[in-house]
């Protein structure tokens, strides 16, 4: 990534506008406005879009969803794929989701297209909601593009209500900002305007609805907006996650946007574990990742084991090399993005997750009472008669909610998944929500595929001993 000043931005528009000069009197120079956008907007018409050689972007069906298999060292393959649209090649992968890498206009202009719609969503097998998105999509594709393009955005609005779209951190004019009221007028539902900048800037950005905000991001209308540099090095693998939170009841099947606090599920490019494709990535390949938080109210504390990243850069732009500082969790701000970059040096199966521990629960009753330790057997008999099939849960803690749901003990309500997990190798992964693997393999490896679950080296998994074995270090274990 390169650092680019708003200063340097005002250059290269004045470059763009034939070399006016620039500096500090230049607050009075003119926009570098070389286009209409009311004219363009008006001569669009919603229907006519697709013949203006604009691409139709929403994906046939979504990446299938497939619960993992628990046998040790068994191949699980699924494929990871990120359908891409576009004329370039994309560079980023967003796990579960898919990337517009723009269509070239005879002009020169990058041009894509984004549709603001209902949307069927799966967090999870098991558990879907009425969501809303772009292009098909909950979040809507990661928008890729490269320093220096000029982009001309067309934004179709298929919503009931009126809708905006604002690129977070994306240096523009302040009429092409997109917040309802201020610097345009709110799309009307049907109408499609046109959003076209120059990109002066590289780095991890988004873009959400910035009209009646609460509502529209609360219901997924956010995506991830990366540019990359016109040259500079790269990493081997550069993926895309977009962090958000939800309140889906259960037996409910759309997001509550009058959440404050109590959200219950926590995605990942909008999927809940187990519904996460896992990251499959080369040994000692450099691998970047953003982290985007569009959550309504919480930060995130992105942990990944078995490695340390550095944090690289901000939704402001690159960190210079001196701030950047060794990590192995990043806060994640909502409204905010961070971009890591580490080296895959270590072969295993890695959690990546968020460290706030309710947020790798799914659908945690927060009214659970604290049953921690209480011995419920004499109230699970007594409620039976009236409620076949009742159990306590929580006695133990979380991590039995979900074996339990899967062997069949206990039923979930409909349209709800455990609040825990999935099976793994070893057992049950107590895990949720913002949650998913990161699987380094040795080279070559294809990251499109889960290879299954690590096969681990003779005396390298922790394990069970005896009081005899123990004895031999001098533990005494009566
Ligand atoms: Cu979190």
């Amino acid at each position: 990534m390169s650092t680019y000043t708003r200063r340097d931005w005002m250059k290269a528009s004045a470059v763009a506008l034939g070399g006016a000069a620039v500096g500090r009197a230049s607050r009075a120079t003119p926009l570098p406005v070389t286009w209409d956008p009311v004219a363009a907007a008006d001569s669009i018409a919603a229907d006519s879009v697709a013949a203006a050689n604009v691409a139709a972007t929403t994906p046939d069906s979504l990446p299938a969803l497939a619960p993992p298999t628990s046998a040790p060292g068994q191949a699980r393959r699924r494929s990871l794929a990120t359908p891409v649209d576009g004329d370039r090649p994309n560079r980023v992968d967003t796990p579960n989701g898919s990337a517009l890498t723009g269509r070239q206009a005879d002009d020169g202009a990058w041009v894509y297209h984004l549709t603001a719609e209902e949307v069927e969503h799966a967090f999870a097998p098991g558990l879907t909601a009425t969501c809303w998105g772009y292009n098909g999509q909950v979040h809507g594709p990661t928008l890729e593009a490269v320093e220096g393009d000029r982009v001309r955005i067309y934004v179709t609005n298929r919503l009931g209500v009126a809708t905006t779209v604002h690129w977070h951190g994306v240096f523009l004019p302040s009429g092409m900002d997109g917040v309802g009221g201020l610097s345009q007028a709110p799309i009307a539902p049907g109408e499609t305007f046109l959003y076209e900048f120059p990109i002066t800037q590289s780095g991890t950005f988004m873009y959400h609805s910035h009209h009646d905000e609460m509502t529209q991001i609360a219901l997924g209308l956010t995506g991830m907006f990366v540019v990359h540099p016109r040259r500079g090095a790269d990493v081997d693998r550069d993926v895309a996650f977009m962090l958000h939170e939800w309140l889906v009841e259960p037996g409910t099947s759309r997001p509550d946007p009058n959440a404050m606090s109590d959200f219950n599920v926590l995605t990942m490019n909008a999927r809940a574990f187990p519904g996460t494709d896992p990251i499959v990535v080369g040994h000692n390949d450099r691998v970047r990742f953003r982290f985007g938080n569009l959550s309504p109210m919480d930060h995130h504390p992105i942990h990944l084991h078995g490695h340390y990243w550095t944090i690289v850069g901000t939704d402001g732009g690159a960190i210079p090399a001196a701030g950047r500082w060794p990590e192995t969790t990043v806060l994640v701000p909502t409204g905010s993005t961070r971009t890591v970059e580490w080296t895959a040096d270590a072969l295993g199966d890695w959690a990546m997750h968020c460290h706030m521990t309710h947020h790798v629960m799914n659908q945690m009753g927060h009214g659970t009472p604290n049953m921690v330790g209480v011995d419920a057997r004499a109230l699970d008999r007594s409620v039976q008669p009236l409620a076949p099939g009742y159990m306590a849960m929580g006695e133990n803690g979380m991590d039995e909610h979900g074996s339990h749901v899967e062997q069949g003990h206990m039923p979930v309500p409909e349209n709800s998944i455990p609040m825990v997990g999935a099976a793994g190798p070893f057992g049950y992964i107590t895990m949720g929500g913002m949650y998913t693997n990161v699987k380094v393999r040795p080279k070559p490896v294809d990251v499109t595929a889960d290879p299954g679950w690590y096969d681990h080296p003779a005396g390298t998994v922790a394990r069970a001993v005896s009081a005899e074995q123990a004895a031999r270090d001098g533990v005494r274990l009566t």
